[in-house]
């Protein structure tokens, strides 16, 4: 959940002499430091791989920015004709400074601790393709959804595809375990949601098992509620992570059963700090701790968080 992200004065420091975000995700030497630095900082039992989702539509020929303070920005994907003109010819060949990335932390890693690679779902990534940008409704994408299923299943199709191979070859390069990031599934239909969410996450779980990878894979369907029931048999994903909106009742009965599941501390009380926060994490863990279960928030660490409550919340944990 972004452990090497802005609230990290170390992370801010290379950050500002590495160039444009982009610059920094194909900068092996300097990702892998910054995926290492909370590591060294924290003692956590996994790292998470520096990149971002977005270098997949970049690998595919999109153009894609990051502007301070306001988040990427894409040159949106108006119509089929431009998903059309994507190309893979590329792809992998454009991201191989994340897989020697992945070489770096994995040889700076210590036996014990994890890392963790990633993507995102084809859903979520749609949705900065389509709109060119973050926004709370996904109305671009999902209007396209409606007007174009075709089109839009074959941008599903093409990221399916890569995501598969994208993934495999961070395996390949040492990662040890997947995550699949579908922070926006919480806005769609029943239909939509299983066609343009569970299907694609299912069709790439299956593709990466059918290339001999048999990593374990987190799914996180952020915000689809109910729907996290199910979710798990239905794509093949290995744990769930939840958002900081799924009751732990629910979690416990419904999801531990038969996933080990991850989250799901709201990262505003970790800014917030204090009893709060204790009282907190107190209850997940009395609700969740006794099951499979890997304590995380339920989404981002935001850049306000003070460090000092970071190392608070892992040693009462540890505790
Ligand atoms: O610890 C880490 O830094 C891990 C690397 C990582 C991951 C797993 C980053 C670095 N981004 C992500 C995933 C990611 N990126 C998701 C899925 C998880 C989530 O929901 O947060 C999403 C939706 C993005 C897209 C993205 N990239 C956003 C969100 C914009 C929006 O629509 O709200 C932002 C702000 C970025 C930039 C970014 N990515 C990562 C970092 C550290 C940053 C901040 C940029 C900076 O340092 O200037």
């Amino acid at each position: 959940m972004r452990q090497a992200g802005r609230y990290l004065p170390e992370y801010r420091e290379i950050r500002a002499g590495a160039g444009s975000f982009l610059d920094l995700c194909y900068n092996p030497e300097l990702a892998a430091r910054v995926t290492l630095q909370p590591i060294d900082r924290f003692g956590f039992d996994a790292a998470i791989l520096f990149s971002d989702i977005l270098v997949v539509p970049h690998a595919l020929g999109q153009k894609v920015d990051f502007i301070q303070n306001e988040g990427p920005v894409l040159e949106p994907l108006g119509d089929g004709d431009a998903i059309r003109a994507l190309s893979r010819d590329r792809f992998l060949e454009h991201l191989a400074p994340v897989f020697e990335t992945v070489r770096q932390v994995r040889a700076g890693l210590e036996s014990k601790v994890a890392l963790i690679g990633f993507c995102g779902a084809p859903w979520t990534v749609a949705t900065y393709m389509i709109g060119g940008r973050g926004s709370p409704d996904q109305a671009a994408a999902r209007g396209l959804a409606y007007r174009d299923p075709e089109a839009f299943q074959v941008l599903t199709d093409l990221l399916v595809e890569v995501s598969v191979e994208y993934l495999c070859a961070q395996v390949a390069a040492g990662a040890q375990v997947l995550q699949i990031f579908d922070s926006w599934a919480g806005n769609l239909p029943d239909g939509e949601f299983e066609r343009w969410c569970v299907e694609p996450v299912r069709a790439i779980v299956s593709g990466i098992r059918a290339k001999g990878v048999d990593a374990p894979v987190i799914g996180f369907p952020r915000g689809s509620g109910p729907a996290y029931a199910g979710y798990a048999a239905k794509t093949g994903v290995n744990g769930l992570s939840c958002d900081t909106s799924l009751p732990l009742d629910f979690i416990a009965r419904e999801l531990q059963r038969d996933v080990t599941v991850q989250g799901n501390l709201d990262p505003l009380l970790l800014v917030n700090g204090g009893d709060a926060l204790t009282r907190r994490v107190d209850e997940i863990l009395a609700v969740l701790g006794e099951g499979p279960f890997i304590f995380n928030l339920g989404h981002g660490i935001v850049p306000q968080t003070p460090p000092e409550h970071v190392a608070d919340l892992i040693a009462q944990v540890r505790r």
